[in-house]
């Protein structure tokens, strides 16, 4: 072999080293490409973030390992709150979907607002709120659903303007002649009833007090005797509870307090009972929290719903909305886990809801089975 040779022999080599060079390029090009394609078919987008705003995403299937769900509290201190974010959490473990438990330290719509703008921010796949004014959060809710968030209420409604469904826990009418008929009974027709309610703008209160309401200015004869001496305002706040108590048991004429949220049952209950009052005392309480007053006779009876139930029905109808199932149409049909089946209803505000069931009565023959649950 000559040098010329050699010179010829290593340029040829470098053309051809070079082709291969390129062959193996776009080889390897195609390669990535093929398997980016795959990548793609499992899991359409990397994150929840690029998945609600992705439109050609969203046509795909949806994984639900890449979905982002937030729930909204009224107030992350409340343990009916925890109770039924525990639901809404197990649903979520059972359909691997990563959840966000929100809400602010006190119950106000302007904290709420500020915890809708950094989820829409954060671009998560579903908001499910439990409000703490029925009109205030509709303007930030518009614009979460603009940008592709569904949007539930659940427990405490928004205007249906600013909802795609109402997850109820039970018919409000029920909710509120239940609780007016009981302190009726419990004071056996004879004494004035004082109404310890949570904050002046929750929907869901002040729905159950115009039931309440409206029970006694249907039936006069009956409640001739049992007058709605005052409505006091506790803000679902245990201090704040405990003063309008003190309040409330001023007046002289009032014999039963009926306290339609946890929180102010509690306070009201311990107000009872420390100050050694015959005062009666109902409403919607937790079992775990109420069963000493259930059993010492200050609560003869009272009501409420399971919220761990509540919070897994919730999630179930937001990703049956999610993934396109229902649009929370009437007569939209899902399944909620072990549930079962739920079918999305009228609602009296003119919207549409999903009803949980029926109230549940607690009373000292039955609180022993429910105290350790919720
Ligand atoms: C309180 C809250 C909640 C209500 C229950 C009964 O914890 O106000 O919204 O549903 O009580």
């Amino acid at each position: 072999m000559t040098k010329r040779d050699s010179r010829e022999d290593i340029k040829m080599k470098k053309i051809l080293a070079l082709v291969l060079c390129m062959m193996m390029t776009v080889m390897l090009l195609i390669g990535c490409a093929g398997e980016n394609r795959d990548t793609a078919t499992e899991a359409p987008v990397d994150t929840a973030q690029e998945d609600a705003g992705n439109d050609d995403a969203n046509e795909m299937e949806t994984a639900a390992g890449d979905l982002v769900f937030a729930f909204v509290a009224k107030d992350v201190n409340n343990p009916f709150m925890q109770s039924l974010f525990e639901g809404f959490e197990n649903a979520a473990n059972e359909m691997n979907v990563e959840v966000l438990f929100r809400g602010p330290t006190n119950p106000t719509p302007e904290m709420q607002i500020e915890i809708l703008n950094q989820l829409i921010a954060q671009n998560v796949d579903l908001i499910a709120v439990t409000a703490n004014d029925f009109d205030a959060l509709g303007p930030t809710l518009d614009r979460a659903m603009d940008q592709g968030i569904s949007v539930i209420s659940f427990d405490s409604s928004v205007n249906p303007d600013n909802r795609m469904v109402h997850i109820n826990q039970a018919d409000p009418e029920m909710i509120g002649r239940v609780q007016m008929r009981a302190a009726h009974d419990i004071v056996n027709g004879e004494g004035g009833i004082g109404i310890l309610s949570a904050t002046a703008q929750a929907s869901n209160q002040n729905l159950w007090i115009e039931w309440m309401v409206a029970e006694m200015e249907e039936n006069p004869e009956k409640y001739a005797n049992t007058p709605l001496i005052r409505i006091a305002y506790g803000d679902d706040d245990p201090t704040t509870s405990t003063n309008e108590t003190h309040g409330l048991l001023a007046d002289e004429d009032i014999r039963v307090i009926i306290s339609p949220t946890t929180v102010g049952m509690l306070a009201a209950g311990r107000v009872l009972q420390t100050t050694g009052s015959d005062v009666k005392l109902t409403g919607l309480g937790t079992p775990a929290d109420m069963y000493p007053f259930i059993e010492d006779g200050t609560v003869p009876w009272m009501y409420l719903w399971n919220p761990i139930d509540l919070g897994y029905l919730t999630f179930y109808a937001g990703l049956a909305l999610v993934e396109g199932t229902i649009t929370g149409a009437v007569g939209d049909i899902f399944t909620s886990g072990s549930l079962g089946e739920f079918v999305v209803e009228d609602s009296p505000d003119g919207g549409t809801e999903v009803l949980l069931g029926d109230p549940f009565r607690f009373d000292i023959d039955n609180i022993e089975e429910w105290k350790d649950v919720f």
